[in-house]
C-alpha cells in the first residue's frame, strides 16, 4: 500500500483552532455515549417491531453532531438534517424520553407520535427536522438561513446532509443562493462513504 504523503500543514499554525478543557472533553464524551446508548436501544426496539416505519441509526457519527453543537446557540440558531437524525435531536437539547416516545409512536413524542424516526420536529430547541427526501433539507435549511437574514434576528442555520445527498441538484442551487445573498448558513456534509448501498467511489467524482 502506498504511504500517505506527510501533511504539509502540520508545522503551520491553523487559525481559529478551537481549544477544549478537560471538562469540555468529558462533556463531549458523555454526549457521544448518550447518543451511542440511545441508538443501541433504538436498534433493539426496531428489531422487536416497536418502532414503525424506518429507523436510521447515528452510530459512528456521534462526534460530528456533538462537535458542531458547540457552535450552536441553543434555541436561537436552527438545525436541520436528513432522516439519520436522532443524534442531532439529542444534541439540540431535546429530552431523550421525548425522542424515544416519538420513535415508538406515542402521544408524548415531540411530534405527538406522528413524525416517527425520520420526521421529528421541535422548534423550541431550533430543530427543524428530520427529512426523508434526500437533499431536501439543504434547500429547506437555506430557506431557514434566508428567514434569519430577512427577519434580522442574527440566527444561523446549521444544515447537515450526507455524501449521497451531496449529488443532488438542489444542493448546488442552494449553495449558489446562499453565497449570492450571503446567507447565514453553515453546511455540514456527513461523509460516511455510502449512500445506502452505493459507495462514494462508484457515485461521486
Ligand atoms: C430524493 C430521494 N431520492 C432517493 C431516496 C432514497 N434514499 C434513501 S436514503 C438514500 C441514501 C442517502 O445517502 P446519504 O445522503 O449519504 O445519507 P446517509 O444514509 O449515509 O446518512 C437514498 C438514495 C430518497 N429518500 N430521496
Ligand atoms: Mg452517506
Amino acid at each position: 500500500m502506498a504511504k500517505a504523503p506527510a501533511a504539509k500543514t502540520a508545522s503551520k499554525k491553523i487559525p481559529n483552532t478551537p481549544t477544549a478543557s478537560k471538562e469540555d472533553l468529558l462533556r463531549f464524551y458523555r454526549e457521544m455515549v448518550l447518543i451511542r446508548r440511545f441508538e443501541e436501544r433504538a436498534g433493539q426496539l426496531y428489531g422487536m417491531g416497536l418502532i414503525g416505519g424506518f429507523c436510521h441509526l447515528y452510530i459512528g457519527q456521534e462526534a460530528v453532531a456533538v462537535g458542531v453543537q458547540e457552535s450552536v446557540r441553543q434555541g436561537h440558531d436552527k438545525i436541520i438534517t436528513g432522516y439519520r437524525d436522532h443524534g442531532h435531536m439529542l444534541c439540540a437539547g431535546m429530552d431523550p424520553k421525548e425522542v424515544m416516545a416519538e420513535l415508538t409512536g406515542r402521544i408524548g413524542g415531540s411530534s405527538k407520535g406522528k413524525g416517527g424516526s425520520m420526521h421529528m420536529f421541535d422548534t423550541a430547541t431550533g430543530f427543524y427536522g428530520g427529512h426523508g427526501i434526500v437533499g431536501a433539507q439543504v434547500a429547506l435549511g437555506t430557506g431557514l438561513a434566508f428567514a434569519g437574514r430577512y427577519r434580522g434576528d442574527d440566527s444561523v442555520a446549521f444544515i447537515y446532509f450526507g455524501d449521497g445527498a451531496a449529488n443532488q441538484g438542489q444542493v448546488y442551487e442552494s449553495f449558489n443562493m446562499a453565497q449570492l445573498w450571503k446567507l447565514p448558513a453553515i453546511y455540514i456534509i456527513e461523509n460516511n462513504q455510502y449512500a445506502m448501498g452505493t459507495s462514494i467511489e462508484r457515485s461521486s467524482s
